[in-house]
């Protein structure tokens, strides 16, 4: 029986080791591969720390194995090897840890600022965000300028105007505003790993570059109120044409009055 829970502790780091291997192929760890070109310097940090937590994992399930099977075979009469209160140990396995994580900090600095830094961010978004999104209880307001104007932090004549749907261009870097009306919300967007808080009272700048067009998930990661769970909204990556294409006829629904067209109705 002894030898049966040595068998046992060693069984598991070797599932460990097959799930750990087979997973990147299979997707289990992610919704898609990634679409943005950040995405893939986040997945390559989550593989990163993927392979030394199992590495880890496999080593010390390995040591337990070994000691449960040393035990169960050992000769009556033969004393164990007593390591508790080893200096030598206890210095060993503190500093090798630290080393990890500090290596792992600084492996994720230069991602993190990237994403976070707006003195990083690519030179043809750093003053030009498409649009503001505006998180509140429970939707998503964006607000896009005026097509051939900039985007005010204020709310400008002529802005444009649309709920739970945003329109970006593909295969070009693009910023957004990020800013809630009410509680803290979260902007992620699973397929493009992008992952930001909305705060009260900032405006967070929020930049991607998508790879493909398409439509993209939009949800809330922060459990934001009963209704939290209904908080979705569709990111549509288009062409820069087809953006403004969608910009000019939001344009013309929003300023449709129904006067002008009553006025042609009574004249035929
Ligand atoms: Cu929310």
């Amino acid at each position: 029986m002894k030898k049966f829970w040595a068998l046992f502790f060693w069984f598991w780091p070797l599932v460990a080791l097959y799930v750990c291997l087979i997973a990147p192929g299979n997707n289990w760890w992610f919704p898609s591969k990634p679409l943005s070109t950040m995405g893939h310097q986040i997945d390559g940090l989550f593989y990163l720390i993927l392979i030394i937590v199992t590495v880890t994992f496999v080593g010390t399930e390995f040591a337990l194995g070994y000691a449960l099977w040393m035990g169960a075979t050992k000769e009556p009469g033969r004393r164990a090897w007593f390591s508790h209160g080893s200096h030598k140990l206890e210095v060993v396995w503190t500093i090798v840890p630290a080393f990890v994580l500090v290596f792992i900090s600084l492996t994720q600095l230069d991602v993190l600022a990237d994403i976070r830094v707006l003195a990083r961010f690519p030179e043809s978004v750093k003053e030009a965000p498409v649009a503001e999104v505006m998180a509140r209880q429970f939707e998503w307001r964006i607000r896009y300028p005026k097509p051939g104007t900039e985007l005010m932090t204020s709310p400008q004549p002529g802005d444009l105007y649309f709920v739970n749907e945003v329109h970006v261009p593909a295969t070009v870097p693009t910023m957004i505003n990020l800013r809630t009306q009410d509680v803290q919300h979260a902007f992620f967007v699973p397929r493009l790993r992008v992952k930001q808080d909305a705060v009260p009272g900032l405006i967070i700048p929020v930049w991607f570059e998508i790879e493909e067009a398409g439509e993209y998930e939009l949800l809330c990661a922060e459990l934001c109120g009963w209704g939290h769970y209904k908080m979705k909204a569709r990111i549509i990556a288009d062409s820069p044409e087809g953006v403004s294409a969608y910009l000019t006829r939001l344009e013309r629904e929003q300023n449709e009055d129904g006067v002008q067209e009553a006025e042609t109705a009574s004249v035929k």
